[in-house]
């Protein structure tokens, strides 16, 4: 080999050692090519599938890391990463791909914590689940201060007043007898939700989640169930009700891991609001309606927050870094937690699986199904 064609070599492979992260905000095609070259890079850990089209034909990808992609295996949990369900809402969707993009080259790195954690979690990774809204959102860029078009999807509707109202039985169930855990669909659930909506919950329903984060800006907070107080209906927004569930506490926790493993959340004043611990009860900050989070608890096993990321829902590219920087930790710790607590297998006296036996905590008016 010649002189100078080593020498450029040598040059390319070190450039390629220290060329940074770049941080960028990635538009749909670039969005794609992102989750590809990840793929790419680490074909034995990740796999893509679609769940679905938006109202404008974009595909709904999800990035999935496992030790084994594709394939569920007895024990391993299975959880997921929401983001941009509000298109204006960008960062998580920037973060979802830093994530990715970390995950994958620490598992080439060997390092031993991420490489435990995709052994022994299968992590699904929507970066965004309102790629029509996006764009109208990007078209504006992040130069116009003030509102920002593009948080509700192609058809004007916003997909996190979307989902069926379970709660509304559930008030029932409470009052007269019933349970507040697996409530049904309703009939022609379908016909009453938008494209993104559907594609969600036949994924939701598709899986046996059992621990998820959506992520949303404008406010920075961890958000816990129940998002509707039981006032809703007579008070609407404006009633403000801490309105726990019975897994209280475990929530408590989950959204104080966040917040507490992120560079400023858990200092509690952020964006003009003081929440304490950088927590709150989605009721008791203000009640919302049909939105993604109840629906995860009452219709699934899946123990879903929202996490509140940043003052501005369309940060300059500046700011990425610094962002990526104060959340990463703090992605990482929130999946650790599905590591916590009680796993096991339902078996039958002749040592099969048990599949939907029903498992209730004493004490906690909510049960689980084994899988
Ligand atoms: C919220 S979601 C989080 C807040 N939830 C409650 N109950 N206050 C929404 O959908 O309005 C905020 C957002 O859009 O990011
Ligand atoms: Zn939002």
């Amino acid at each position: 080999m010649s002189d100078l064609l080593s020498a450029f070599l040598h040059l390319l492979l070190l450039f390629k050692l220290v060329a940074p992260v770049t941080f960028r905000h990635h538009r749909y095609d670039d969005l794609v090519r992102t989750l590809y070259k990840v793929h790419n890079q680490c074909p034995y850990i990740t796999r893509i599938y679609s769940i679905g089209r938006s109202v404008k034909g974009r595909h709904l990808y999800v990035l999935e890391f496992s030790d084994y992609p594709g394939i569920h295996e007895a024990l391993e949990p299975e959880v997921k990463y929401v983001g941009n369900m509000h298109g204006d809402e960008v960062l998580g969707r920037e973060l979802l791909l830093q994530l990715s993009e970390f995950l994958c080259e620490e598992f080439r790195n060997q390092n031993q914590r991420i490489t435990r954690l995709i052994q022994e979690t299968r992590i699904h990774i929507l970066p965004s689940m309102n790629p029509d809204g996006y764009e109208a959102a990007a078209n504006r860029g992040p130069k116009i201060p003030g509102h920002l078009v593009g948080r509700n999807n192609a058809n004007e509707v916003d997909l996190n007043r979307n989902f069926p109202d379970l709660n509304t039985y559930f008030y029932y169930n409470e009052k007269h007898g019933g349970p507040n855990h697996h409530l049904p669909l309703p009939d022609n659930w379908e016909s009453q939700v938008e494209p993104e909506t559907e594609a969600v919950i036949r994924w939701m329903r598709s899986f046996n989640f059992v621990l998820s984060a959506n992520l949303h800006g404008g406010a920075v907070v961890a958000n816990y169930p129940y998002d509707k107080s039981p006032g809703h209906r007579f008070r609407n927004a404006h009633s403000t009700t801490n309105s726990p569930t019975p897994d209280d506490k475990l929530f408590r926790k989950l959204a104080k891991v966040y917040s507490y493993a992120h560079g400023w959340m858990h200092q509690g004043w952020n964006c003009g609001d003081y929440f304490p611990d950088g927590i709150t009860n989605g009721a008791s900050w203000y009640s919302l309606s049909k939105g993604m989070q109840d629906f995860n608890y009452l219709h699934t096993n899946c123990f879903e927050i929202t996490l509140e990321l940043s003052c501005n829902k369309f940060p300059r590219q500046e700011e990425l870094q610094r962002e990526w920087l104060g959340n990463r930790e703090a992605l990482i710790q929130f999946l650790e937690q599905v590591h916590h607590g009680i796993k096991g297998m339902v078996l039958d006296e002749n040592h099969h699986n048990l599949t939907g036996a029903v498992i209730s905590v004493s004490g906690i008016n909510h049960d689980v199904t084994a899988d």
